[in-house]
């Protein structure tokens, strides 16, 4: 993923637990590096590893920092150059939901090396809810998709409710949507999933 990512991983961590922290968790990831260029593209693993590490260092589920970091990305990009782009895509919730595939595709034309998720939304007949498809070449990462839909919620000044989330996934692990007639909670899903992710990615010591 691009190294803005990773750069906005770091700010979250030293914002919330401070720098000692953050070069804890760069050290046990195994990551030689000083800082991270935003506009480098850098292998998934080094995230995946980051966040593997921060499970540790700071004794949380890997869920919970992901949904954490998601929200604080909304905020970071916002404060970090983009929030012009951001406003160019929506000024509600819906409308940015129905415009996020644009807005990746975006960004894609100067970054080709980006690998978005894609994102469809579709209204829920006689609710005022939405439901969001989430699908992402990146396994695991559903708990950050809740976090951002929460720092969304923030940005626009929105109450949003994702408290009855449910989420399925096919045999890879991947998710492929939000949307199924008897889905397991999220919650029960979540951890394994999480679990099955960061394996694939064994911390180096
Ligand atoms: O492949 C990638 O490198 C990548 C990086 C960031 C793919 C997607 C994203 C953004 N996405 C992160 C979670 C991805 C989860 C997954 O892959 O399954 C969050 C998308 C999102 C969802 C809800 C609300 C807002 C969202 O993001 C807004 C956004 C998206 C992309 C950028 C900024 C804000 C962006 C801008 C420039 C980038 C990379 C991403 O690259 C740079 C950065 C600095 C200098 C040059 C290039």
């Amino acid at each position: 993923m691009y190294g803005l990512v990773n750069q906005a991983l770091e700010d979250f961590v030293r914002r919330g637990f401070g720098d000692a922290a953050w070069k804890q968790i760069r050290d046990n990831a195994g990551l030689n590096l000083e800082m991270f260029v935003s506009m480098d593209s850098y292998p998934d693993e080094v995230t995946y590893q980051l966040v593997g590490a921060a499970t540790e260092v700071l004794n949380l589920d890997a869920a919970r920092i992901l949904e954490a970091f998601g929200e604080h990305w909304v905020l970071y990009t916002a404060q970090e150059g983009y929030g012009q782009m951001l406003s160019m895509f929506g000024s509600n919730l819906e409308e940015f939901l129905l415009n996020l595939d644009n807005l990746h595709s975006h960004v894609g034309l100067t970054f080709p090396a980006l690998r978005p998720p894609s994102f469809q939304v579709e209204r829920i007949a006689g609710g005022h809810g939405l439901l969001l498809h989430y699908r992402s070449e990146r396994a695991g990462l559903a708990p950050m998709v809740i976090g951002l839909l929460k720092g969304l919620g923030r940005r626009f000044a929105q109450e949003i409710d994702i408290s009855s989330g449910t989420v399925s996934y096919d045999e890879t692990g991947y998710i492929q949507s939000r949307n199924v007639t008897d889905p397991p909670r999220y919650e029960d899903v979540a951890d394994d999933l999480i679990r099955n992710a960061f394996k694939k990615f064994p911390q180096q010591k």
